[in-house]
């Protein structure tokens, strides 16, 4: 590209507009390591050696995949319904997608965290946040299903979440869309942003032995659009950095309006301070609420479905020492702590460098009132010097997120030039830059986020896929690339495609999973209101128009196998138990007509779906699962008479 031409891109890249796709690099030749191959096979029967539990965006799902093969292992369905394991199907997952608004049996599940101690993963939960209808799901890696979903009262467009404090003592959920707080008064003119429209951070608290959430209290805070945030670790262990735009306080987000400011935010927060005040009673009860909270019980194999109405609110301008502005160039995205905590990380996507600021120097100006005279509507405002480290000059164009490894370097996703950066945090010195193809977004460092970064992979989740694979239709899977970051240079490996857009991912080592006791369902220790013990006690029962089936599912048959006495419209409801002894020998079932999918029950486990008969006649079912060489025979018959 000519200077010239490079100008006028970088003008529109930086000035303009979002919408870069014509800038990317040329030429899809690109450096794969010569035994690529070899670094990323994984022979027959031996084990990847680390298991990536990725976001699946719009499609509201997780998947593991292994590392370094790219091999997806499973799909965890999370924020939408999901046939395959009867997810938001079966009469005991429905509550688990019940909200405020009903039943919202889809969401954009963006970023992932996993549970931390002393800020390393651990490996008991992962958590998952919903962008649209506000929620926060945690996934038990015992069960590799989703245990629990809370939905955030007061926001709207639950993005900058669920980021994990050092100790797992707080989940983060915080606001992307500033609105009036729930209730009544919320009935307002759009174009009163600036007086009525508020941004909330949720601090929603994690039992350490259960992991049971809790809306613990929420902080309110002027109308910023929060992005993304990261807890402190180390030296910075008790603080909370958010990245915020819309610092015009805008009520649209239209570049003339909203982007106008040179810099926009990152805000600080003393979350132990807020932890603190709200233990000393401060704050105020808001009962006008209404949030779901849902959880699924593995004694009954069913979830619950409550409707909670209050929650505790600290103003952060009715105290002195909660929040400060930090001045961040220009629409920062991510906000990301290095490993001991000393640095945070601020990627503005329309600057044209990386700001570096130090905990070190943001504390002594706040120790010295080192603030700019003017307050933002009541927060001090640091100054930029003071809280600054340094810059990392031209790193690339749109800077969207940093990670790091084990051995003092930070890399940046450049989503305009597409491209990773991989810089030194002390000296902020560039040392590398490899292509992706195309358009990164998030990228994720093996243990990026944590104290003590794994290291050796990192993941570029890139956003438009174009010449990698052969078109499959219009819309082409997400590629991910694997680099190898272990040397100097970065190396890439491998592209493997993705399940819906990938927004951030975590890996855990396989060791770490591995020495986690899966939970085997044991039949005695199930609660199920409708379960059956064996198939002596299979059934049929009928009470006014409801008719429960009580069956049993074991090689090679379904017990009952012969029902008659049904009539068309009852309510008809299978509850299918399982009572295999072998812990990883499910079966399905399914009934023709049956519109609300199948079931596949684990063993030990009851699982129920409802059927309500529309015509007369003889309908078979049978299981879906593959389980033995008599599968084939699996089966049965409904009879259904004239009502
Ligand atoms: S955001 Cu996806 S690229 Cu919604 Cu975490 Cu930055
Ligand atoms: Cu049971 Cu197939």
């Amino acid at each position: 590209m000519k200077p010239k031409q490079y100008l006028l891109w970088m003008a529109a890249a930086t000035a303009v507009s979002l919408s870069f796709s014509a800038c990317r690099p040329k030429g899809a030749g690109s450096a794969v390591s010569g035994n690529a191959a070899q670094r990323t096979y994984v022979p027959p029967g031996q084990y990847d050696e680390f298991y990536t539990f990725t976001s699946g965006g719009f499609s509201g799902q997780m998947s593991v995949y292994g590392l370094p093969s790219g091999r997806l292992f499973r799909v965890i369905p999370v924020f939408s319904v999901d046939p395959e394991k009867a997810w938001g199907f079966s009469e005991e997952t429905k509550p688990m997608l019940m909200t405020s608004h009903g039943f919202v049996p889809w969401d954009d599940l963006h970023h992932i965290e996993s549970s931390f101690t002393d800020g390393m993963p651990d490996g008991k939960w992962i958590f998952a946040n919903s962008n649209n209808t506000p929620r926060l799901a945690r996934i038990d890696l015992t069960t590799y299903r989703t245990s629990e979903i809370i939905e955030i009262p007061n926001t709207g467009g639950n993005h900058c979440s669920p980021f994990t404090t050092e100790n797992s003592e707080y989940v983060i959920a915080a606001t992307r869309f500033s609105v009036p707080p729930d209730g009544p008064a919320s009935d307002v003119p759009i174009d009163s942003y600036k007086e009525n429209f508020k941004g909330h951070i949720s601090f929603v608290s994690v039992d350490k032995e259960t992991g049971e959430f809790d809306i613990a209290f929420q902080l309110k805070t002027p109308g910023l659009n929060f992005d993304l945030s990261s807890a402190g670790k180390g030296v910075s262990n008790g603080w909370l950095f958010i990245s915020c735009y819309n610092s015009e306080q805008s009520h649209t987000l239209l570049e003339v309006n909203a982007s106008q400011n040179d810099k926009d935010f990152i805000m600080a927060i003393n979350w132990k301070k807020a932890e603190e005040y709200f233990k000393a009673g401060k704050g105020t009860k808001q009962t006008n609420v209404r949030y779901a909270h849902n959880k699924y019980d593995e004694h009954t194999h069913t979830a619950t479905h409550e409707i909670k109405t209050e929650v505790t609110v600290l103003d952060v301008a009715d105290f002195d020492d909660l929040a400060y502005l930090i001045p961040c160039p220009k629409s920062p995205h991510g906000a990301d702590v290095s490993p001991t905590g000393e640095y945070i990380v601020g990627s503005g996507k329309l600057a044209a460098l990386i700001p570096v600021f130090s905990f070190e120097k943001l504390q002594n100006a706040i120790g010295n009132s080192d603030f700019e005279s003017e307050r933002y509507d009541g927060i001090p405002v640091m100054k930029y010097e003071s809280a600054l480290h340094g810059e990392v000059e031209k790193p690339g164009l749109g800077p969207l997120h940093t990670e790091f490894d084990d051995k003092g370097n930070a890399y940046t996703s450049f989503f305009v030039s597409s491209e990773v950066v991989k810089w030194d945090i002390k000296t902020l010195e560039v040392l590398d830059r490899q292509p992706t193809y195309y358009s990164v977004g998030h990228l994720m460092v093996a243990g990026g986020n944590s104290k003590k970064p794994y290291g050796k992979y990192l993941v570029a989740y890139n956003k438009i896929t174009k010449d990698r694979f052969l078109p499959t239709g219009p819309e082409l899977a997400h590629s991910a690339q694997l680099f190898d970051i272990s040397g100097d240079k970065m190396e890439l490996l491998l592209d493997f495609p993705t399940i819906g857009e990938p927004h951030y991912a975590q890996s855990l080592p396989a060791d770490l999973i591995k020495d986690k006791s899966l939970k085997i369902y044991d039949i005695n220790n199930n609660n199920h209101p409708f379960k059956t013990n064996g198939e002596a006690e299979a059934r049929v029962e009928r009470d006014g128009n409801i008719v429960r089936v009580y069956m049993t599912t074991i090689r090679s048959h379904l017990t009952p196998d012969v029902i008659e006495g049904i009539h068309q419209g009852d309510e008809v409801y299978f509850h299918i138990t399982n009572i295999e002894q072998d812990w990883d020998m499910p079966h399905g079932f399914a009934i023709k007509g049956a519109g609300n999918s199948e079931l596949l029950v684990m063993p030990g486990e009851t699982q129920t779906i409802k059927w309500v008969p529309d015509r007369v006649g003889i309908f078979p079912f049978y299981c879906t699962d593959f389980c033995s060489a008599l599968h084939q025979e699996m089966s049965g018959y409904v009879r259904v008479s004239p009502k």
